[in-house]
């Protein structure tokens, strides 16, 4: 079947017990983060031959995030471990009712990719096997070497489907210019993009002014939060599907679960519209945790929601 690759970094996450101020949290749990790899599980979990590349610290969290991935069925050959720079993390906690991120990744391992890490025998192996690869707006953000070695991809002839999500994180962009990020986007096959995000980076949420802005991807995403998500293909064609309604717990990952439905489902050649029920499984999944992502549903069940009628879905 159809092989897809994730790069981007991983991070080692550590919750909060307990809501609050940082300060004042004195437990953590720990899980795995990172917007590409949370997509890289996802796409194992529905059956896809995915492949994780990156870089990370030659630690134990580095190890932790390996075994991890091992677990989820993520092929990792294309990891290279960094002698010197450490795995990033990031700390996530809840107050006043909302999750708040802190980063703690700047110099890290992932954060040193660049141009060259592309020519690496590894990686190259699997970018010519690939029929997808996916990346997002924060590894653009990371550093500007990782920002350098995206602009390389983008501007590669390729064989496979190019999908950035634009994953827009303010904090990460503080003092930059996005104008690399636009580049990455306009060169990309797919594009996912939430409507609030969309709002922020580009100013607009207009499917047709987010076309003419973005180069008319051959395939643009856009998710309207857990209300809805539309798809216009390159003839203008749109599809839309309502997201089914979850208690969430915590939003963070589902648009990563959002993703790897879609592009598994685009994978596996499904109708457009059994592609954003597939992404919205997923979302659907990772809103009812804490963790950033969640348990594969079983396809029992996945297949009798791809297939039911439209008054039975939502
Ligand atoms: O999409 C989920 C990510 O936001 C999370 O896993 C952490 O990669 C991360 C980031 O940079 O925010």
């Amino acid at each position: 079947g159809p092989t897809a690759i994730c790069l981007g970094e991983a991070m080692i996450m550590l919750t909060g017990d307990a809501g609050g101020p940082l300060e004042d949290v004195e437990t953590f749990r720990r899980s795995v983060g990172g917007a590409e790899c949370n997509v890289a599980g996802s796409l194992a979990a529905l059956g896809i031959a995915t492949s994780w590349i990156s870089r990370l610290g030659d630690d134990g969290f580095g190890r932790h995030v390996l075994r991890d991935l091992e677990q989820r069925g993520v092929e990792i050959g294309g990891v290279e471990a960094d002698p010197e720079r450490p795995t990033g993390l990031y700390v996530k906690h809840s107050m006043d009712g909302r999750s708040r991120m802190h980063y703690y990744r700047f110099g890290s391992a992932a954060s040193a990719m660049d141009p060259s890490f592309l020519d690496r025998r590894p990686v190259r192996e699997r970018l010519a096997r690939a029929a997808l690869v996916h990346t997002t707006g924060i590894t653009a953000a990371i550093s500007e070497s990782a920002a350098a070695m995206l602009e390389q991809l983008a501007g590669e002839q390729r064989d496979y489907i190019l999908s950035v999500d634009l994953n827009w994180r303010p904090a990460l962009w503080r003092d930059k210019d996005p104008a690399v990020l636009w580049r990455v986007l306009r060169a990309a096959d797919v594009v996912l993009i939430g409507a609030d995000e969309a709002e922020v980076f580009a100013g607009t949420s207009d499917p047709a002014e987010l076309r003419e802005l973005l180069g008319f991807p051959s395939t643009l995403v856009i998710k309207n939060d857990a209300h809805t998500a539309l798809v216009v293909e390159p003839d203008g064609r749109r599809t839309e599907v309502p997201a089914l309604s979850v208690e969430v717990v915590e939003p963070v990952g589902a648009g990563d679960a959002f993703a790897a439905g879609f592009l598994a489902g685009t994978l596996q050649g499904l109708p457009m519209e059994q592609r954003l029920r597939l992404g919205h499984l997923g979302a659907a999944a990772v809103l009812a945790v804490s963790e950033d992502h969640a348990a594969p549903l079983d396809p029992t069940v996945r297949q009798a929601l791809l297939t039911c009628s439209d008054e039975e879905w939502a």
